[in-house]
Protein backbone atom coordinates (compact mmCIF):
# COMPACT_ATOMS: atom_id res chain seq x y z
CA UNK A 1 0.00 0.00 0.00
CA UNK A 2 1.70 3.38 -0.75
CA UNK A 3 2.23 5.65 2.21
CA UNK A 4 -0.08 8.10 3.34
CA UNK A 5 0.36 11.88 2.26
CA UNK A 6 0.58 14.63 5.25
CA UNK A 7 1.25 18.32 5.33
CA UNK A 8 2.70 19.95 8.04
CA UNK A 9 1.62 23.44 7.49
CA UNK A 10 3.63 25.37 9.93
CA UNK A 11 7.04 25.45 11.29
CA UNK A 12 6.92 22.45 13.95
CA UNK A 13 10.58 21.25 16.41
CA UNK A 14 12.20 18.95 14.23
CA UNK A 15 11.72 15.82 16.47
CA UNK A 16 7.88 15.97 15.56
CA UNK A 17 8.62 16.08 11.78
CA UNK A 18 10.76 12.82 12.39
CA UNK A 19 8.51 11.36 13.56
CA UNK A 20 5.44 11.91 11.42
CA UNK A 21 8.26 11.24 8.58
CA UNK A 22 8.50 7.65 10.13
CA UNK A 23 4.76 7.00 8.62
CA UNK A 24 3.79 9.26 5.95
CA UNK A 25 5.01 11.06 3.24
CA UNK A 26 5.48 14.51 4.73
CA UNK A 27 4.99 17.69 2.75
CA UNK A 28 6.74 20.31 4.64
CA UNK A 29 6.01 23.93 4.91
CA UNK A 30 8.88 25.03 6.71
CA UNK A 31 9.37 28.78 6.30
CA UNK A 32 9.15 31.40 8.74
CA UNK A 33 5.10 32.54 7.27
CA UNK A 34 2.07 31.44 6.74
CA UNK A 35 0.47 29.74 3.67
CA UNK A 36 -1.66 31.73 1.89
CA UNK A 37 -4.92 30.32 1.18
CA UNK A 38 -4.46 29.62 -2.33
CA UNK A 39 -0.82 27.94 -1.34
CA UNK A 40 -2.66 25.76 1.21
CA UNK A 41 -5.18 24.45 -0.57
CA UNK A 42 -2.90 24.09 -3.65
CA UNK A 43 -0.55 21.66 -1.36
CA UNK A 44 -3.29 20.17 0.27
CA UNK A 45 -4.02 18.11 -2.53
CA UNK A 46 -3.93 14.21 -2.27
CA UNK A 47 -2.67 14.81 1.52
CA UNK A 48 -5.39 12.96 4.13
CA UNK A 49 -4.32 14.55 6.98
CA UNK A 50 -2.83 18.21 7.83
CA UNK A 51 -0.75 19.44 11.20
CA UNK A 52 -2.02 23.21 11.36
CA UNK A 53 -1.43 26.02 14.03
CA UNK A 54 -3.79 28.85 14.35
CA UNK A 55 -2.67 30.58 11.79
CA UNK A 56 -4.54 28.41 8.86
CA UNK A 57 -8.13 28.59 8.57
CA UNK A 58 -9.69 25.40 7.30
CA UNK A 59 -13.20 26.59 5.87
CA UNK A 60 -16.10 24.76 4.36
CA UNK A 61 -14.81 26.04 0.63
CA UNK A 62 -11.29 24.72 1.42
CA UNK A 63 -12.79 21.26 2.73
CA UNK A 64 -14.96 20.89 -0.26
CA UNK A 65 -11.91 21.53 -2.52
CA UNK A 66 -10.05 18.64 -0.61
CA UNK A 67 -11.85 15.66 -1.33
CA UNK A 68 -9.39 13.39 0.20
CA UNK A 69 -8.59 15.33 3.36
CA UNK A 70 -9.27 12.97 6.37
CA UNK A 71 -7.95 14.11 9.46
CA UNK A 72 -7.41 18.23 10.52
CA UNK A 73 -5.03 18.30 13.89
CA UNK A 74 -4.39 22.50 15.25
CA UNK A 75 -1.39 22.73 17.75
CA UNK A 76 -3.84 25.11 19.67
CA UNK A 77 -6.19 24.40 21.52
CA UNK A 78 -8.22 27.17 20.52
CA UNK A 79 -10.17 25.97 17.31
CA UNK A 80 -12.37 29.29 16.34
CA UNK A 81 -9.88 29.19 12.50
CA UNK A 82 -11.50 25.64 11.92
CA UNK A 83 -15.11 25.29 10.43
CA UNK A 84 -15.75 22.36 12.92
CA UNK A 85 -19.25 21.74 12.04
CA UNK A 86 -18.01 21.34 8.24
CA UNK A 87 -15.56 19.46 9.18
CA UNK A 88 -17.96 16.78 10.94
CA UNK A 89 -20.65 17.11 8.27
CA UNK A 90 -17.60 15.78 5.27
CA UNK A 91 -16.44 13.01 8.37
CA UNK A 92 -12.90 14.95 8.99
CA UNK A 93 -11.92 14.47 12.28
CA UNK A 94 -10.60 17.48 13.91
CA UNK A 95 -7.98 17.83 17.14
CA UNK A 96 -6.91 20.03 19.42
CA UNK A 97 -4.05 20.56 22.00
CA UNK A 98 -5.89 20.73 25.47
CA UNK A 99 -4.10 20.37 28.85
CA UNK A 100 -0.74 20.77 27.99
CA UNK A 101 -0.66 24.97 27.86
CA UNK A 102 -3.27 25.24 30.56
CA UNK A 103 -0.62 26.15 33.64
CA UNK A 104 1.88 27.99 30.81
CA UNK A 105 -0.89 30.09 29.99
CA UNK A 106 -2.42 30.86 33.55
CA UNK A 107 1.37 31.92 34.55
CA UNK A 108 1.13 34.00 31.70
CA UNK A 109 -2.05 35.38 32.34
CA UNK A 110 -1.12 36.09 35.78
CA UNK A 111 1.84 37.59 34.95
CA UNK A 112 0.07 40.30 32.35
CA UNK A 113 -2.33 40.84 34.96
CA UNK A 114 0.75 41.79 37.26
CA UNK A 115 2.20 44.06 34.47
CA UNK A 116 -0.74 45.88 33.59
CA UNK A 117 -1.92 46.13 37.35
CA UNK A 118 1.68 47.03 38.86
CA UNK A 119 2.51 49.76 35.00
CA UNK A 120 5.63 47.49 34.82
CA UNK A 121 5.67 48.34 30.90
CA UNK A 122 5.12 52.07 31.41
CA UNK A 123 7.86 52.05 33.98
CA UNK A 124 10.09 50.11 32.16
CA UNK A 125 9.61 52.64 28.86
CA UNK A 126 9.89 55.69 30.99
CA UNK A 127 13.39 54.24 32.63
CA UNK A 128 14.99 53.65 29.30
CA UNK A 129 13.84 56.70 27.77
CA UNK A 130 15.98 58.78 30.95
CA UNK A 131 12.36 60.02 32.47
CA UNK A 132 13.08 58.50 36.00
CA UNK A 133 14.32 61.82 37.25
CA UNK A 134 13.24 61.55 41.00
CA UNK A 135 11.01 60.11 43.76
CA UNK A 136 7.15 60.96 44.25
CA UNK A 137 4.29 59.25 47.08
CA UNK A 138 2.15 58.69 43.81
CA UNK A 139 4.74 57.93 41.03
CA UNK A 140 4.07 55.04 38.44
CA UNK A 141 1.52 53.80 41.34
CA UNK A 142 -0.40 51.11 40.39
CA UNK A 143 -3.47 49.29 41.41
CA UNK A 144 -3.41 46.34 43.88
CA UNK A 145 -3.52 42.82 43.38
CA UNK A 146 -3.56 40.77 46.53
CA UNK A 147 -6.90 40.91 48.59
CA UNK A 148 -8.55 42.37 45.39
CA UNK A 149 -11.47 41.00 43.60
CA UNK A 150 -10.15 38.47 40.76
CA UNK A 151 -13.27 38.49 37.61
CA UNK A 152 -13.01 35.49 35.12
CA UNK A 153 -14.97 35.63 31.96
CA UNK A 154 -15.02 31.77 30.86
CA UNK A 155 -14.26 29.57 33.58
CA UNK A 156 -12.57 26.32 31.89
CA UNK A 157 -9.35 25.05 32.20
CA UNK A 158 -7.24 28.22 31.80
CA UNK A 159 -9.67 30.22 33.74
CA UNK A 160 -9.86 27.25 37.04
CA UNK A 161 -5.89 27.96 36.61
CA UNK A 162 -6.10 31.47 36.78
CA UNK A 163 -8.67 31.35 39.43
CA UNK A 164 -6.38 29.00 41.58
CA UNK A 165 -3.20 31.80 41.43
CA UNK A 166 -5.10 34.38 42.25
CA UNK A 167 -7.00 32.44 45.53
CA UNK A 168 -3.85 31.09 46.82
CA UNK A 169 -1.40 33.16 45.64
CA UNK A 170 -2.69 36.26 46.04
CA UNK A 171 -5.58 36.05 48.79
CA UNK A 172 -7.42 37.26 45.63
CA UNK A 173 -11.36 37.30 45.78
CA UNK A 174 -12.73 35.20 42.87
CA UNK A 175 -15.70 35.99 40.93
CA UNK A 176 -16.61 34.35 37.29
CA UNK A 177 -19.31 34.24 34.75
CA UNK A 178 -19.00 31.19 32.39
CA UNK A 179 -21.97 29.46 29.80
CA UNK A 180 -22.10 26.63 32.28
CA UNK A 181 -21.91 26.82 35.69
CA UNK A 182 -19.33 24.60 38.07
CA UNK A 183 -20.09 21.92 40.40
CA UNK A 184 -20.43 22.92 44.02
CA UNK A 185 -17.04 21.19 45.01
CA UNK A 186 -15.35 22.91 42.17
CA UNK A 187 -16.21 25.87 43.05
CA UNK A 188 -15.66 24.95 46.71
CA UNK A 189 -12.04 23.94 46.07
CA UNK A 190 -11.98 27.47 43.82
CA UNK A 191 -12.98 29.49 46.28
CA UNK A 192 -14.58 30.95 43.27
CA UNK A 193 -18.07 32.50 43.43
CA UNK A 194 -20.92 32.56 40.35
CA UNK A 195 -21.67 36.08 38.91
CA UNK A 196 -23.98 37.43 36.28
CA UNK A 197 -21.88 39.00 33.65
CA UNK A 198 -23.34 42.45 34.76
CA UNK A 199 -21.99 41.95 38.55
CA UNK A 200 -18.68 40.22 37.26
CA UNK A 201 -17.94 43.55 35.53
CA UNK A 202 -19.41 45.60 38.20
CA UNK A 203 -17.16 43.86 41.50
CA UNK A 204 -14.07 42.78 39.66
CA UNK A 205 -11.03 44.79 40.02
CA UNK A 206 -9.11 42.73 37.53
CA UNK A 207 -11.03 41.16 34.99
CA UNK A 208 -9.57 38.17 32.73
CA UNK A 209 -10.62 37.32 29.96
CA UNK A 210 -10.44 33.29 28.95
CA UNK A 211 -13.39 32.40 27.27
CA UNK A 212 -13.37 30.84 23.52
CA UNK A 213 -13.97 32.91 20.73
CA UNK A 214 -17.35 32.49 18.73
CA UNK A 215 -20.29 34.00 17.07
CA UNK A 216 -21.91 34.58 20.47
CA UNK A 217 -18.59 35.62 22.47
CA UNK A 218 -17.60 38.34 19.04
CA UNK A 219 -17.25 41.67 20.89
CA UNK A 220 -19.01 40.47 23.78
CA UNK A 221 -16.96 43.09 25.38
CA UNK A 222 -17.34 46.60 23.70
CA UNK A 223 -18.97 49.28 25.12
CA UNK A 224 -21.71 48.80 27.45
CA UNK A 225 -19.54 46.03 28.95
CA UNK A 226 -16.66 48.43 29.29
CA UNK A 227 -19.18 51.24 31.13
CA UNK A 228 -20.16 48.78 33.78
CA UNK A 229 -16.53 48.25 34.97
CA UNK A 230 -14.90 50.23 37.93
CA UNK A 231 -12.54 53.43 36.33
CA UNK A 232 -9.63 51.82 38.77
CA UNK A 233 -10.03 48.26 37.06
CA UNK A 234 -7.53 46.37 34.63
CA UNK A 235 -8.59 44.59 31.88
CA UNK A 236 -6.76 41.02 30.92
CA UNK A 237 -7.20 39.70 27.52
CA UNK A 238 -4.86 35.83 26.97
CA UNK A 239 -8.39 34.16 25.09
CA UNK A 240 -8.74 35.75 21.16
CA UNK A 241 -8.62 39.29 19.99
CA UNK A 242 -12.62 39.40 18.52
CA UNK A 243 -13.86 39.01 21.89
CA UNK A 244 -12.90 42.35 22.35
CA UNK A 245 -14.47 45.89 20.91
CA UNK A 246 -10.54 47.45 20.55
CA UNK A 247 -12.31 50.96 19.42
CA UNK A 248 -14.39 50.77 22.54
CA UNK A 249 -11.66 49.87 24.61
CA UNK A 250 -9.00 52.03 23.06
CA UNK A 251 -11.71 54.79 23.79
CA UNK A 252 -12.18 53.83 27.43
CA UNK A 253 -8.23 53.62 28.27
CA UNK A 254 -7.80 57.10 26.45
CA UNK A 255 -10.69 58.65 29.05
CA UNK A 256 -9.78 56.61 31.77
CA UNK A 257 -13.09 55.33 32.02
CA UNK A 258 -11.04 51.68 33.25
CA UNK A 259 -7.43 52.14 34.53
CA UNK A 260 -5.13 49.93 32.07
CA UNK A 261 -5.57 47.18 29.77
CA UNK A 262 -3.40 44.10 28.97
CA UNK A 263 -3.57 42.07 26.00
CA UNK A 264 -1.36 38.83 24.26
CA UNK A 265 -4.44 38.85 21.62
CA UNK A 266 -5.71 41.16 18.62
CA UNK A 267 -8.35 41.08 16.34
CA UNK A 268 -6.70 41.09 12.63
CA UNK A 269 -3.12 40.08 14.50
CA UNK A 270 -0.13 40.36 13.41
CA UNK A 271 -1.85 43.72 13.08
CA UNK A 272 -2.27 45.92 16.22
CA UNK A 273 -5.07 48.73 15.74
CA UNK A 274 -2.19 51.84 15.83
CA UNK A 275 -4.24 53.32 18.86
CA UNK A 276 -4.32 51.17 21.18
CA UNK A 277 0.12 51.33 20.34
CA UNK A 278 -0.56 55.50 21.58
CA UNK A 279 -1.73 54.63 25.25
CA UNK A 280 0.49 54.25 28.10
CA UNK A 281 -2.00 52.14 30.04
CA UNK A 282 -1.69 49.23 27.78
CA UNK A 283 0.49 46.17 28.06
CA UNK A 284 1.02 44.81 24.79
CA UNK A 285 2.35 40.97 24.32
CA UNK A 286 2.51 39.00 20.74
CA UNK A 287 0.04 36.12 21.15
CA UNK A 288 3.03 34.58 23.52
CA UNK A 289 0.65 33.27 26.53
CA UNK A 290 1.45 29.47 25.86
CA UNK A 291 4.83 30.31 24.59
CA UNK A 292 7.07 28.38 26.64
CA UNK A 293 9.62 25.62 24.90
CA UNK A 294 8.56 22.79 26.82
CA UNK A 295 4.59 23.52 26.25
CA UNK A 296 5.11 24.45 22.69
CA UNK A 297 6.93 21.41 22.37
CA UNK A 298 3.97 19.40 24.46
CA UNK A 299 1.70 20.75 21.73
CA UNK A 300 3.82 19.99 18.85
CA UNK A 301 3.94 16.74 19.67
CA UNK A 302 0.10 16.27 20.83
CA UNK A 303 -0.80 17.35 17.69
CA UNK A 304 1.85 14.77 15.87
CA UNK A 305 0.08 12.17 18.37
CA UNK A 306 -3.36 13.08 17.23
CA UNK A 307 -2.26 13.04 13.46
CA UNK A 308 -0.25 9.73 14.01
CA UNK A 309 -3.44 7.59 15.93
CA UNK A 310 -5.75 9.14 13.48
CA UNK A 311 -4.24 7.60 10.61
CA UNK A 312 -2.93 4.27 12.00
CA UNK A 313 -6.12 3.33 13.44
CA UNK A 314 -5.68 4.25 16.79
CA UNK A 315 -7.43 6.34 18.92
CA UNK A 316 -6.41 10.15 18.98
CA UNK A 317 -5.87 11.35 22.71
CA UNK A 318 -7.92 14.69 22.23
CA UNK A 319 -10.61 14.31 18.98
CA UNK A 320 -12.74 17.55 19.02
CA UNK A 321 -15.86 15.60 17.14
CA UNK A 322 -15.32 11.81 17.77
CA UNK A 323 -18.53 11.34 16.23
CA UNK A 324 -16.72 11.06 12.87
CA UNK A 325 -14.98 8.19 14.23
CA UNK A 326 -17.41 5.89 14.90
CA UNK A 327 -19.32 6.81 11.96
C1 LIG B 1 -0.98 29.35 20.28
C2 LIG B 1 -3.33 29.64 21.29
O1 LIG B 1 0.10 30.20 20.37
O2 LIG B 1 -3.53 27.32 21.73
C3 LIG B 1 -4.09 28.36 21.40
O3 LIG B 1 -5.32 28.39 21.16
O4 LIG B 1 -3.89 30.65 21.10
C4 LIG B 1 -1.85 29.66 21.43
O5 LIG B 1 -1.44 28.81 22.43
C5 LIG B 1 -1.37 29.37 18.87
O6 LIG B 1 -2.68 29.46 18.54
C6 LIG B 1 -0.67 28.19 18.23
O7 LIG B 1 -1.31 27.65 17.18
Amino acid sequence: MDALKVLIARRAPAEVVHKLSAHFVVDYHDGAEPLSPDDLRARLQGKVGVYVTGTERITAELLATCPELKVVCTMSVGYNHIDLDACTARGVLVTNTPDVLTESTADFGFALLMATARRMSEGERLLRDGGWKSWAWDFLAGAEVHGSTLGILGMGRIGQAIARRGRFGFGMKVIYHNRSRLAAEAEAELGARYVAKDELLRQADHLVLVLPYSAQSHHCIAAPELALMKPTATLVNVARGGIVDEEALAAALREHRIAAAGLDVFEGEPRVNPVLLTLPNVVLTPHIASATLPTRQAMAHLAADNLLAALTGGMPPTPLNPQVLSA
